[in-house]
């Protein structure tokens, strides 16, 4: 057997082929099931098939990335990273997962739930809808996963295993290192941005002397930090939302990382999304609720995530590092609670950090956020992304400033109402 990519005849076969499947779909026959790709995103194929009993999600990689085409050579083997990453954090925090159905590390594709009537957070962002649970929902996946496969929490060997296994994603590792931290910086040829408008603020960019510093600082915590496993690009694109329930999708970018960078890469897309409000209204000042809703989530995402990672930290601390056995009196309990406290305010500058980095990155990089891109007046559009900009580049460069977060708020205000 060898790889073949499929398309929504060929996918149609494949899975009526999977007996695993039959009773999900009510069928085992081909003829019987309808499939569409819907896939939107820069790397791979997405399929819904349907039959007469219900529906699975085929997603596929390609052998390239799809944003650019066959010239970008990507391999295969970031499926196997996926699957192994949703596995894990399926063991963590299932809920907030699409079920998990089948893995074929061959043709590189990974069937899972059809999650309906969920839909792309990002678009319901754009769409100036809010979603009440999203920040407790987001704050808890993100303690849980992060927490229970680092050193505080895994058996050493264990975590160690699971390094060495996620170290091999290096080229999903190598686009972040890139189209993250430096291409945005220099003349690089992918580079996109809003022209003529932002041709200003991006030649500014590259003469920055202290964003560039920023960028490396965080470019080397990336490729050194190793915490936990992260999920590795979660932006709003990558959570799937109804009114009641949230689930995060998409964990190909996966390896160990610091955990600042996921929550970063949450809580820049929440500011992204922030900066686009004025572009999608006749009217911008009937969003005010929906950028302050905005605002609170990210403010509520890191207080829920610091206070059930302190829960965890006192109940299910276990790893390598602080044991409870040396905190065992009530002194020593006070000094369990001091770690904590320091490890948390490093981590906390590293989310400013990281999520600087990435907003920059989805204004003047290869890649962009439909938040901003849908927005069809391009000077309306540029307004709005220069903005987010000189947010994203203070957030890079003075991120050990910001005593909480609270005080990004203030910024993301501030810089709005210039
Ligand atoms: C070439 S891939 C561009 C971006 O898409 C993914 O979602 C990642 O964010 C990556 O950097
Ligand atoms: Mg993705």
């Amino acid at each position: 057997r060898s790889y073949r990519a499929f398309d929504v005849d060929s996918v149609k076969d494949y899975v009526a082929a999977q007996g695993e499947l039959t009773e999900r779909l009510g069928t085992a026959a081909a003829g019987e099931l309808r499939a569409r790709e819907v896939g939107d995103g820069n790397l791979n194929l997405v399929f819904i098939v349907e039959g007469p009993g219900g529906a699975v999600v085929v997603k596929q990689a390609l052998p390239y990335v799809r944003l650019v085409g066959d010239s970008w050579p990507l391999p295969l083997k970031r499926a196997y990273f996926e699957w192994n990453a949703l596995t894990r954090q399926a063991t963590h925090q299932p809920q907030r997962l699409p079920g998990l159905f089948h893995f074929d590390p061959v043709n590189a594709l990974i069937v899972m739930e059809y999650l309906t009537p969920h839909v792309i957070l990002r678009k319901e962002l754009i769409a100036g809808k809010r979603f009440g649970h999203l920040a407790e929902h987001m704050g808890t996946f993100l303690a849980e996963t992060l927490f229970r496969s680092s050193d505080f929490c895994l058996a050493a060997a264990k975590k160690k295993a699971d390094m060495a296994l996620f170290a091999d994603n290096v080229e999903l590792c190598a686009i972040t290192e890139n189209l993250v931290f430096t291409e945005p910086y220099f003349d690089a040829p992918l580079n996109r941005w809003t022209r003529p408008q932002l041709d200003g603020p991006v030649l500014s960019l590259r003469r920055d002397r202290a964003a560039k510093v920023g960028a490396q600082e965080m470019l080397y915590r990336f490729t050194t930090k190793s915490e936990a496993l992260l999920h590795g690009d979660l932006h709003t694109g990558s959570v799937m939302v109804t009114a009641t329930d949230t689930r995060v999708i998409d964990p190909e970018f996966a390896f160990y990382g610091p955990m600042g960078f996921d929550i970063g890469a949450f809580l820049g897309n929440l500011y992204l999304a922030y900066f686009a409000q004025e572009g999608h209204e006749a009217y911008p000042d009937q969003r005010v609720p929906h950028r302050e809703w905005l605002l609170e989530t990210a403010e509520s995402t890191w207080s829920v995530f610091s206070e059930t990672f302190a829960r965890l930290w006192r109940e299910e601390r276990g790893g390598i590092l602080y044991p409870r056995t040396l905190y065992e009196d009530a002194n020593d309990e006070t000094g369990a609670t001091i770690a904590l406290h320091r490890f948390l305010h490093g981590v906390f500058e590293d989310v400013v950090g990281f999520a600087g980095a990435k907003m920059v990155r989805r204004l003047v990089g290869l890649a962009h956020v439909e938040d901003m891109e849908s927005i069809e007046d391009l000077d309306r559009r540029a307004t709005c992304e220069a903005k987010a900009l000189l947010m994203g580049r203070e957030l890079l460069v003075n991120r050990t400033t910001f005593g909480d977060i609270y005080g990004l708020s203030c910024l993301a205000r501030a810089i709005r109402r210039e």
